[in-house]
Parts: C-alpha cells; structure tokens; sequence
C-alpha cells in the first residue's frame, strides 16, 4: 500500500509512534509518506520505500497565526496526487484529522477518494481537544474519519465519555520496535554516570505539567534521603526551569543530571535502575513501556491508560496522582534489596514484549484493508 502519515515531528510519544510504525511498514514493503514540517526526530532511515515531504507555512505579517492545517491540507492533496497514496494515517487528531478531511473533500471534487485513519494519542482528547474551543471541530473530524484507533482502552473510554462519538474505536496499542531499540549494550558506562553503590533514577517527558515535575523531584528527594542515587532528567519543555531550581532549593542539584533531549534514550536507560512517571494523566505512557523494554521498573501514577502497561507489583507500582509519599515509599521497596530490584527488572522486560511491534503492526495493516475495501 501506498500510505501517507501526518504526524508532529517532534520528540514526543505520537509522533515517534508514527515514526515507527511507518518505519515498520516500509520493511513489510509499503510505501511511506511522511507529511509534516520538519523531518521526525526519529526518522534516519530515508530509503526507497519512505519518503518525507515538508509542510512549508510562508510566513504573512497580516496572519497572527499562520494557517498551518491549509498549508497541510494543501500539502496532502498534492502529494496523494502526485505519489498515488492511497490511504492517509494521521496521528493526533489536532489539527491532522480536521487537515486530512479537508484535503479529502478537495480530491473528491477531482474524482479521488482518500480514506482516513485517525489514530488519537491522549491530549488531543483529554487536556486540549475536550476544551470547549477545539471539541466541536475534534468531534467533526473523528466522526468524519473512515477508521479511528485510540492507543489505549483507557483513551478510549475517555473519548466516547468526553464526545458524541458515532465512529467505532478500535483499541491499537503502542508498542516496542525491539530491532531499533538496542537494549543489550555490553557496557552502558554506569560508571560515567554514577558511583557503584547508587542506584540510578531516571524521567523522560516533555517537561510539560500534566507531567508533574516537581513530584519527580521529590519523590528523587525522598528517595535519595535513604539510598545514594542519582536522578536522570531527560528532555525539554516549560517545567524545567521550575525543576532545576526545585533542585537547588532541595540541595541535590549536585545529584540530578539534566540532559535536555536527547538521541540516546537508550543508553540512559540501560545504566538506569528505576523509571518514574508520576503523570496527572496519561493516555498510554509509552516512556514507561521504553523504560520496561530496557529492563526498567516504573514508579508511577494510577491514572489513564498506564495500568494497562505498569502493572502493579510485578512491573513496578502505581500510586494515586500526587501521592508523592507512597510512590517513595514504592521506589526505596524496590530499591532498597538487590534480589527485588532483579526481579522487578526482569519482570519489566518480559511484560513489556507482550507490546512488541510484530504484534501490533499486522493491527493497523488489516485497519488498512478493512478501510480500503470499504470505500
Ligand atoms: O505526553 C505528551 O505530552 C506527548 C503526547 C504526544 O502526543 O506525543 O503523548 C501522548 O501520546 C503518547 C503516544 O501515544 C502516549 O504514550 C502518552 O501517554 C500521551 N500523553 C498523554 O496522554 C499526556
């Protein structure tokens, strides 16, 4: 098939999703169009059978917001034509889906159809989409979309109790590509990181609120009040500034690594010995499955779709949200004797493969056919 995905290019869990995704399917001999306005962050594999095309939005002093879904939807239309793509996946549905419909409605004035594949990730339902200002038009293009997926049970739910959802949602969850993902380093260089007797605490996010930051730091705080360790802070966004200077309130600045974002994810988490992720909300949480394919238990919150990934006692724990206290409690458990720490990461690589991309890819490929035959 020939498959165009839109999605945002940047670091954040929708967007790698639809980067390994298209990356998988090109390997299963599909043609791969990414359409957005930069390359993905984790595409490095431009060959034969995928192809990236930039939304380019000329900037207009008139405009106090330059029209980014036109510029996409234009965008669309002319590549659907111009490669012959059949089928557009776009993730997130703002604006993708709404964009994705509008150039739909375009190619139909021509005599060509183009069914849509709306994949919904989280706040495009939950913090943003569901806000009275963007619900009529998130509505609109989920219903106006030949086939939608949510990553979770738990997205799901929340979507047909926040909209008036006439479309039938099937659940696809996020998964693990464990051919990309190198978690069998010889040598992770703990040792650059930290001393031998501390434990190596890590956090991965866009530093957005909905994260929780500063329950991060305390429960770090706490943490390393009983065991020598260190806390890895992994990416950007408007929380930091607040973090780093929570850190020095603390005094531990001298134990946290901030590490901006980052291409060695990977890496980081190999030398890491517990994830956290004390999120308000989380659709699916797909830092924890990367944490737990690294062999990583996860300390987190009991909210959204993470249950369904963080499974209580065996993979790590979850705690009601801001319940800094217990999730301390939880993490120097697990922490605090070497044996429990084994179990629990080898308990988190085995329940992460149930997400191995094998199983869910073969998923999207019969959403495909199926939209397809309908048309
Ligand atoms: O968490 C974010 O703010 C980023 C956001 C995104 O769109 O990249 O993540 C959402 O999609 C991920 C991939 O499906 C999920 O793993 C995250 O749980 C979800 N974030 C939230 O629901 C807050």
């Amino acid at each position: 098939m020939k498959i165009g995905i839109v999605c945002y290019p940047t670091f954040g869990g929708s967007g790698v999703v639809a980067t390994e995704l298209g990356l998988a399917l090109s390997k299963r001999g599909h043609e791969i169009h990414f359409i957005t306005y930069s390359q993905p962050v984790r595409l490095d594999l431009l060959g034969n059978n995928v192809h990236y095309h930039e939304v380019n939005v000329p900037e207009y002093p008139l405009f106090l917001y330059q029209p980014y879904e036109l510029a996409l939807s234009s965008k669309l239309v002319d590549m659907v034509k111009l490669y012959g793509i059949e089928i557009l996946h776009v993730h997130y549905a703002i604006p993708h889906a709404y964009a994705a419909y509008m150039a739909k409605k375009m190619l139909q004035e021509e005599g060509i159809y183009i069914p849509i594949v709306t994949t919904l990730h989280g706040t495009d339902i939950t913090l943003v989409g569901s806000h009275p200002f963007y619900k009529p038009a998130v509505t609109f293009s989920i219903n106006n979309s030949d086939a939608v997926t949510s990553v979770s049970q738990s997205l799901k739910d929340d979507t047909l109790r926040l909209f008036d959802i006439k479309n039938e949602i099937d659940v696809v969850p996020n998964f693990i590509d464990f051919s990309r993902h190198k978690s069998e380093f010889t040598d992770c260089q703990r040792d650059v990181m930290a001393k031998e007797d501390e434990m190596i605490i890590t956090h991965i996010s866009n530093f957005r609120k909905v994260k929780q930051i500063p329950d991060v730091i305390k429960i770090f705080y706490n943490i390393q009040k009983e065991i020598p360790a260190k806390l890895m802070m992994v990416g950007e966004g408007p929380e930091k500034a607040e973090a780093e200077r929570l850190c020095k309130k603390l005094d531990i600045l001298d134990k946290v690594v901030f590490f901006g974002n980052s291409h060695e994810i990977d890496r980081i988490l190999c030398f890491s010995d517990l994830f956290l992720l004390p999120s308000q909300t989380e659709s699916f949480g797909l830092a924890a499955l990367e944490a737990m394919a690294s062999g990583v238990p996860v300390i987190s919150s009991n909210t959204g779709g993470i249950p369904e990934v963080n499974i209580q006692g065996i993979t790590g724990f979850l705690s009601n949200v801001n319940d800094v206290e217990d999730m301390s409690k939880n993490a120097i458990y697990i922490l605090s004797d070497k044996k429990r720490l084994e179990t629990f990461k080898l308990n988190a690589t085995r329940e992460s493969a149930k997400f191995a991309i094998e199983n869910v890819v073969p998923q999207y490929e019969a959403i495909y056919v199926k939209t397809l035959k309908n048309c």
